[in-house]
Parts: structure tokens; C-alpha cells; sequence
């Protein structure tokens, strides 16, 4: 690097005598003066200098202008799922590498669904339909166990079924968690040859009445994208098979660590950084702090009747409303706008047609199973979190799922975001 600067000074002095000697100046004019005399690799030199010189400026005009987008929220409330789509709106289509991922995660998916739901409807004692489903099930999750490391196929489990232990605080002690989406388990559990050998006994199980019933139970655990995926066990099962955009919307597969993509809207460079929002994730979110210009906060709506994944205990609506309290008061943040995307309003609209939001809030007044009174306390209850009132807060109802719910969100937000940067530029 001194060495760069070094030629780029060397470069500056040169062009500055040059601008006062006639090397610039047509053959026929110029006179004889020592610089004149420099040799082609003289030269040679002082254009790679120049070429330095620009890209180090275009580079610090860059940075200042690139828009950093954090993506926040706990655990599944969709931040991955959000960033896929800004790739599909803004980033054209997946190439190969990323369908082979997504491949292995459905099928992935599909796998540790099946055993949690088996292990679910042991659980629950609801029976089975048909008599052979049970040692169905029993060679099932003995194959997969054959299939699998051990320890992959209990860290599968996790994932889907959330039984991953973890720290309370946002910044509280670092949790090594175990890695439910290892890289090497996903390609062992879901190469053609082992993911074929198991989809019968999948086909057979997903069938009978008992598991079916422990479907209708799916509160009980985490598995959202599950039914999608086993109907269409025939087709994710095939050979050729190529993850749709569908499937790639709804594969679930946790952040671990800090997944940045850049990409150009409207001739603006945004930065959009994604983390894991499970506990054990949390720690590592301030190594992206630094330079942002935007928070987009999702929450999952549909979540106020359901436990945490990490410790089967702790609600997820009111986890996610204290990770809320935590960011939005940070000062660290405090010139960088929030915007709350309560996400996952498919779910909550389902939801609220069976299950009253008023016995997990006793707080809530209204009619529960009214979208508006049901959506307003939500609102009410993130806004009420913030200690300074007069700080804007923007809020979406938001279903990631779908693309042009989330391209017309994001234009509304698009616009603000951006000039916030403008400010932030101005001000700096
Ligand atoms: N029905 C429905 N499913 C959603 C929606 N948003 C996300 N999902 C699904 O919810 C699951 C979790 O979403 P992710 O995007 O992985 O959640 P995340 O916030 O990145 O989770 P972490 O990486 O653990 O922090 C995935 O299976 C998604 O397909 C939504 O609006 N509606
Ligand atoms: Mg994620």
C-alpha cells in the first residue's frame, strides 16, 4: 500500500510538471526540456500511476455513496428469505452453485421434517392409520440415522424442530451452537442415490392419518414450508430435479455468520448484509454495525402463539419485540433509520381465523380475530418499545414469500433509505 502511494505521489509530481512542460503538447509545438526526455518505461509508469490514482478516488466515491442495508430480526422472521428476493428483483437469476444449495436444502428440509413429525406424533400419542406406517417410520429414521453422521442427523433436527440451546441476551456470552445446516451432513442426507432410497417410506408416511394429524399440531413444532415440500416429494426426489423459485423462497436453512450481497437499484450501490438471528447468532452482529445506512427489522407476526426455537419456552413474538427494544434504542444507531417489516402476514391472517392472539397477550383489547385490531396492537406493541417517541419509525406488513408484495415494499422504502444515505453523506 505505501508503495502505491508512493508511485501515486511520484505520479502527481510527474503530471504536474508535465501540465507546465510540453510534453502534452502536439509533436509539432513541443520543445526540449528533461521531462521530455523520460524513457517508455518512464512512461509506462506514470499512465499505471494515474490508472491508480483514479480507481483509489472512484473507490472512496464508491464507498461513500454505497448504501448499507442491515437486515436484523430474530431467528426465521424471514431475513434470508428477504434478501433472496432482492436477488430475484435486483440481482437476475440463481446460477448453478446456488441451485445445488438450494437442492440440498429442500431435500434436506423434506428429510428432517419427516423425523420431526414422526417424533412429534410419538409425542403427541396420536395414532396411526394404517398398521404398517410403524415400522415404516421405525426403518425410516433408522436409514436416515445409517445415512447420516450421528451428530449431522441430531443437528438436522434442530433446525427444523428448533431444540437449539442458546444465551439470552442480544449481546449476552457468545453460544456455540450447533451447526444444523453443515454443509457435509446436507450433501450426505440429500444425494440422489440416499434421498431416493428414503422418499417411499416419506411418501408412506406423509399418507397416513396420524401424521397428518400431527400436522394439524404443527404449532407444537417449527416446520412452515414442510407440506409444500413433501407434496412434491415426486418431483424434489427426481434426478433432474432443479429447485423452482418457489422452492427456493421456501427453503429453510439458518444464517450462520454475516452473508452480504451487493447489488445496483437505480444506479445506487446498496449493500444488503444478512445474519442469523437464532441466540447463538446474536454476537456476531456487531462486526456489521460500522457505516450503516438503514436497518430493515423483520419480525414474524404470525409467531404469537409459538415457542422459541432455541429454547422450546420463551415466545417468539415477545423475543422478537426485545431484540427490537435492544436495536432501536441503541445509540450506535441513532442517525440510521429503522424500518420495521412485520413480516409473515400470510401466516398471521391464516392464524387469527382459529387462534386468538388474546391468550398469549392478555393486553390485547380489540376483536381477535379482526386483521385491523389484531395488526394495530402489533404496531402499538413494537412502537411502544422505542424510548425516543419523536425518532420516525416506518412499518410494512410484509410477506416475504411472495415477490411483488415484497417489490412493491420495497420501492416505499427504497426511496427513504437512500436518503437517509444522502444525509449521512451531507453530514459526514
Ligand atoms: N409463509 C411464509 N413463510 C415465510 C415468510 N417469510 C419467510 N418464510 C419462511 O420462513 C422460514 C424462515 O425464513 P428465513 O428467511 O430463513 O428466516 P431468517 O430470519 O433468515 O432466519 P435465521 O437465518 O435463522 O435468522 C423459511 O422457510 C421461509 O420460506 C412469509 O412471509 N410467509
Ligand atoms: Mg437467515
Amino acid at each position: 500500500m505505501s508503495g502505491q502511494r508512493a508511485s501515486t505521489a511520484a505520479a502527481s509530481l510527474f503530471l504536474f510538471l508535465c501540465r507546465h512542460c510540453c510534453c502534452c503538447l502536439p509533436r509539432r509545438s513541443r520543445c526540449c526540456c528533461s521531462c521530455c526526455c523520460l524513457s517508455r518505461g518512464e512512461m509506462e509508469q506514470a499512465r499505471r500511476s494515474r490508472q491508480i490514482d483514479a480507481s483509489i478516488a472512484h473507490e472512496r466515491r464508491a464507498t461513500r455513496r454505497l448504501v448499507k442495508v442491515l437486515l436484523l430480526g430474530a431467528g426465521e422472521s424471514g431475513k434470508s428469505t428477504f434478501l433472496k428476493q432482492m436477488r430475484i428483483i435486483h440481482g437476475g437469476d440463481f446460477q448453478a452453485p446456488a441451485l445445488r444449495e438450494f437442492r440440498s436444502a429442500v431435500r434436506a428440509n423434506a428429510l428432517g421434517g419427516v423425523r420431526a413429525l414422526v417424533e412429534a406424533r410419538e409425542r403427541l400419542c396420536l395414532p396411526w392409520s394404517e398398521s404398517r406406517s410403524q415400522a415404516v417410520a421405525a426403518r425410516f429414521l433408522h436409514e436416515l440415522d445409517a445415512v447420516l453422521e450421528p451428530r449431522i442427523c441430531r443437528q438436522g433436527d434442530a433446525a427444523v424442530s428448533g431444540r437449539e440451546p442458546g444465551s439470552g441476551e442480544i449481546c449476552g456470552a457468545a453460544c456455540d451452537s450447533a451447526d444444523g445446516d453443515d454443509a457435509e451432513g446436507m450433501a450426505l442426507a440429500t444425494t440422489q442415490d440416499a434421498f431416493s432410497r428414503l422418499v417411499p417410506a416419506m411418501q408412506q408416511l406423509w399418507r397416513d392419518r396420524g401424521i397428518q394429524d400431527t400436522w394439524d399440531r404443527r404449532r407444537e413444532f417449527q416446520a412452515e414450508s414442510l407440506k409444500f415440500f413433501l407434496d412434491n416429494l415426486e418431483r424434489i426426489s427426481e434426478p433432474l430435479y432443479t429447485p423452482s423459485r418457489q422452492d427456493i423462497l421456501l427453503a429453510r436453512r439458518a444464517t450462520k455468520g454475516i452473508v452480504e450481497h451487493e447489488f445496483v437499484i437505480r444506479g445506487v450501490p446498496f449493500r444488503m448484509v444478512d445474519v442469523g438471528g437464532q441466540r447463538s447468532e446474536r454476537h456476531k452482529w456487531f462486526q456489521c454495525f460500522e457505516g450503516v445506512t438503514s436497518i430493515l427489522f423483520l419480525a414474524s407476526c404470525s409467531e404469537f402463539d409459538q415457542a422459541l426455537a432455541e429454547d422450546g419456552v420463551t415466545n417468539r413474538l415477545r423475543e422478537s419485540m426485545a431484540v427490537f427494544d435492544t436495536i432501536v434504542n441503541n445509540r450506535f444507531f441513532a442517525g440510521v433509520s429503522v424500518v420495521l417489516f412485520l413480516n409473515k402476514t400470510d401466516l398471521l391472517l391464516e392464524k387469527i381465523a382459529t387462534v386468538s392472539i388474546a391468550e398469549s397477550f392478555p393486553e390485547f383489547r380489540g376483536d381477535p380475530r379482526c386483521p385491523g385490531d389484531v395488526q394495530e396492537f402489533l404496531v402499538r406493541s413494537f412502537r411502544a418499545k422505542r424510548r425516543d417517541s419523536t425518532k420516525p419509525l416506518f412499518h410494512h406488513f410484509t410477506t416475504a414469500i411472495d415477490t411483488e408484495n415484497i417489490k412493491v415494499v420495497f420501492n416505499a422504502v427504497r426511496d427513504t433509505i437512500i436518503q437517509n444515505n444522502i444525509q449521512q453523506l451531507l453530514l459526514n
